[in-house]
């Protein structure tokens, strides 16, 4: 069987619970993908492993998250030629802006594409990863496209006393 073809990153355990919602979107368009704990500064060798390996191993695209202080993307990205996706994660102290500029502000040369914080993030960075494969993928583009249409069909034209 083909290697996944994404990397789901994300500094801690806490993080989970946002970028799992990249791992069901990417589940939803029928993407294969692999999640890990790879922390910037508590697992610096795993990083370093990781992200040195993960061309070689096979992924294409890297999402990556994380939150505080969230060097986790850029360094990544440092490591790495593929491209990196950062999500900032929100964290307690400042609700994720802290980790938004840190991962938004990389300086010229080593890009890190950045999301939206929190879910949202999450979310359009396994779209946005899904849409850089389906360049090469005409049943990806299928199922993307499809999934936008699903997305168009479920909103209502007039607003409900219900919702
Ligand atoms: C970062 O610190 C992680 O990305 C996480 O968002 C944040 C808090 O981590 P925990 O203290 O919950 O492990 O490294």
């Amino acid at each position: 069987m083909a290697h996944p073809p994404i990397a789901i990153i994300m500094g801690s355990q806490s993080d989970w619970a946002t970028m799992r919602h990249a791992a069901e979107t990417l589940d939803a368009l029928g993407i294969a993908h692999e999640a890990r704990i790879v922390s910037a500064h508590r697992t610096p060798d795993r990083l370093y492993a990781f992200a040195k390996g993960a061309r070689a191993e096979g992924f294409q695209v890297i999402i990556a998250g994380a939150g505080g202080a969230a060097h986790l993307p850029g360094m990544a990205a440092a490591m790495t030629p593929l491209p990196v996706f950062g999500v900032p994660v929100e964290s307690k102290a400042l609700s994720g802006q802290d980790s938004l500029l840190s991962i938004v502000q990389m300086p010229a040369g080593i890009p890190v594409g950045t999301l939206a914080i929190g879910r949202a993030g999450a979310v359009n960075a396994a779209l946005l990863a899904a849409a850089v494969l389906a360049l090469h993928d005409p049943a990806l583009a299928e199922r993307l496209d499809a999934w936008r249409q699903r997305q168009s069909e479920s909103v209502a034209e007039r607003p409900s006393n219900e919702g």
